[in-house]
């Protein structure tokens, strides 16, 4: 940990929330309205976490704007006008400062603040934490409410360096910067690259798509809410907020409960096309088995394949968009608007680096193997997140006897005990990331339940004088290999997707699945029966 200044002073909190997004907000409100001495750090200099940084054009959330959103406080729910089916990430963020001025959250917040360390106390049973500008945290409880996409994959192009132009990322794109009329290149098609080119290709004069690996695009067909729609939902609130919270996915989906293979061929591409049509994640709702059938699998991405093939005109750029290696699921699916549609426009170009492989960047912009040279203004990066465990390891956190927290996951892999502790670091309490539902659900409801959660436990250890809580290593373990289990009954294991889900997209990351494929019904069942039993697999003293 870094040296403290002489003139910095203690703060002492029975509660330190790292992060203000959609978690820190909800635990600072709840934990505070609970008589808890809580306390929100905060890296940004607003609210909103992913949704404060990941300003790129195009940027929107694929869970409707009305299940977005918080369920905690229904003055709240019945106040706010969503406008679109969609939030874009600028209503998201609107969203949120709404809710911490009208929850007068700002005054516990301290903007502008990185940690760089944390350091359990075993003698005193307290984390110090430390900020970059020295500042030093005492508390109790350190919950980390650090999102599971707020790190950026470190760059590992070729050369990147010789690159003298303009580089921009994505997760921290200057605000309103259209890149209007230049020669722009991306690199990365996965649900970022497929909502930023099609923005792009409308204000820039040129744009190069550096593709890797394809991925499965479903429309989003975002609209304007009607005329009614509003109120009616926001009438049926109660009901559709119970119907989200049981359903796996931590929002309702209309699920077809058939199997794939129980229709024949013309029901399967009449109930495809129907919810292609209808647009969004519900595409994934077509059959039930999906994502536990090759076979049904195999028949999702041919009709996928077709899509491609009628709406991209150019066959070999066709050729190219098409996903073969991996089942569609296994890698996050993607929802963006015109995506397929904005390869037909002739200021946009495809480059497809698994069949023409790309040299080195260059000052002026990069090489193909083949020495094709490209010319580029500025290059955008859309390469993705060192997901899940970023944000902890790029920290240096230090539990029980000194041991370090990125040095124990990066040597073993993300080990938690029900997403929640990992053993050796006592009352550092993760929220909604690896070993919970957390991407594979709505986030907002999976927030929720983690939040709720985290409360009562509290509470109880404030009740039965309790003051530390530790994961216990055979119950992390356990619950590793529960989650793993899951995983391996679905596809999402199969094929060369690289995907995040299991830290493949890093070279050199310990590979373990991180996010907990059985939803967020079945996961409520796990924690509470540990809650029940007196927190079993954790250790309360
Ligand atoms: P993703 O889904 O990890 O996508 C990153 C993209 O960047 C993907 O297409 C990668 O290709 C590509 N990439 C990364 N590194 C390289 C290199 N070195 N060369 C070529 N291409 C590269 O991140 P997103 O930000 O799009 O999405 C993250 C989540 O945010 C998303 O799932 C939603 O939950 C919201 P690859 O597939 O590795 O070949």
């Amino acid at each position: 940990m870094p040296d403290t200044p002489a003139t910095t002073s203690v703060t002492d909190y029975e509660v330190l929330v790292v992060g203000a997004g959609f978690s820190g907000l909800y635990l600072l409100h709840r934990l505070r309205a609970e008589g808890h001495r809580v306390h929100v750090v905060e890296q940004a200099p607003e609210v909103g976490g992913t949704w404060y940084w990941n300003r790129y054009p195009g940027a929107r959330c694929d869970v409707e704007s009305v299940d977005y959103s918080y369920s905690w406080d229904n003055d709240l729910q019945q106040e706010w006008d969503w406008t679109e089916k969609y939030p874009a990430q600028g209503d998201i963020l609107a969203y949120l400062k709404h809710v911490a001025d009208r929850f007068d959250l700002r005054k516990d917040i301290d903007f502008d603040t990185t940690l760089t360390g944390a350091e359990w106390d075993e003698s005193q049973g307290l984390w110090t934490a430390t900020a970059a500008d020295g500042r030093v945290y005492r508390a109790r409880y350190l919950l980390m409410a650090v999102g599971c996409l707020s790190v950026p994959k470190d760059i590992d192009l070729p050369g990147f360096d010789n690159f003298e132009g303009r580089v921009l990322r994505t997760y921290d794109w200057p605000e309103g910067e259209h890149l209007t009329g230049q020669r722009v290149g991306v690199v990365g098609t996965g649900s970022t690259g497929a909502q930023v080119i099609p923005a792009l290709a409308e204000t820039v004069g040129d744009l190069t798509v550096v593709q890797r690996t394809p991925n499965f695009v479903i429309p989003t067909r975002n609209r304007p809410l009607h005329d009614g729609e509003l109120e009616g939902i926001k009438a049926d609130y109660p009901d559709r907020r119970v119907r989200n919270r049981t359903h796996a996915a931590g929002v309702f989906r209309n699920d077809n409960p058939k199997n794939a293979f129980e229709v024949d061929a013309e029901e399967r591409r009449s109930t495809f096309q129907e919810r292609w049509e209808g647009g969004g994640i519900n595409f994934l709702g077509s059959f039930a088995d999906l994502m536990f059938d090759q076979a049904a699998n195999d028949a999702v991405a041919e009709f996928v394949h077709t899509k491609i093939d009628e709406i991209v005109d150019d066959p070999e750029t066709a050729g190219s968009l098409k996903p073969k290696s991996y089942p569609l699921g296994a890698k996050r699916p993607v929802v963006a608007t015109d995506y397929y549609e904005t390869y037909n426009r002739d200021n946009v170009h495809l480059v497809d680096v698994k069949k023409r492989p790309l040299d080195t960047f260059t000052e002026k912009g990069f090489r193909l193997a083949d020495g094709t040279e490209y010319e580029l203004d500025t290059m955008v990066l859309a390469t993705g997140f060192d997901a899940f465990t970023g944000p902890f390891t790029k920290m240096d956190i230090r539990g029980t006897e000194g041991r370090s927290l990125a040095e124990t996951w990066n040597r073993d892999g993300a080990k938690t005990h029900l997403g929640l502790g990992t053993a050796g670091f006592p009352n550092m309490i993760i929220v909604a990331s690896v070993g919970s539902p957390s991407v594979l659900a709505n986030m907002v409801t999976a927030i929720e339940q983690h939040v709720e959660w985290i409360s009562r436990l509290l509470d109880t250890m404030r009740e039965e004088g309790y003051t530390t809580i530790e994961a216990q290593e055979p119950a992390q373990e356990a619950w590793v290999q529960t989650v793993e289990d899951v995983a391996a009954m679905t596809l999402w294991p199969n094929g060369d997707s690289g995907s995040w889900y299991r830290g493949a997209n890093i070279d050199g990351k310990v590979q373990i699945f991180m996010p907990y494929a059985a939803g967020i019904v079945e996961y409520g069942n796990a924690i509470d029966k540990s809650a029940a039993n007196n927190y079993e697999g954790f250790t309360l003293s």
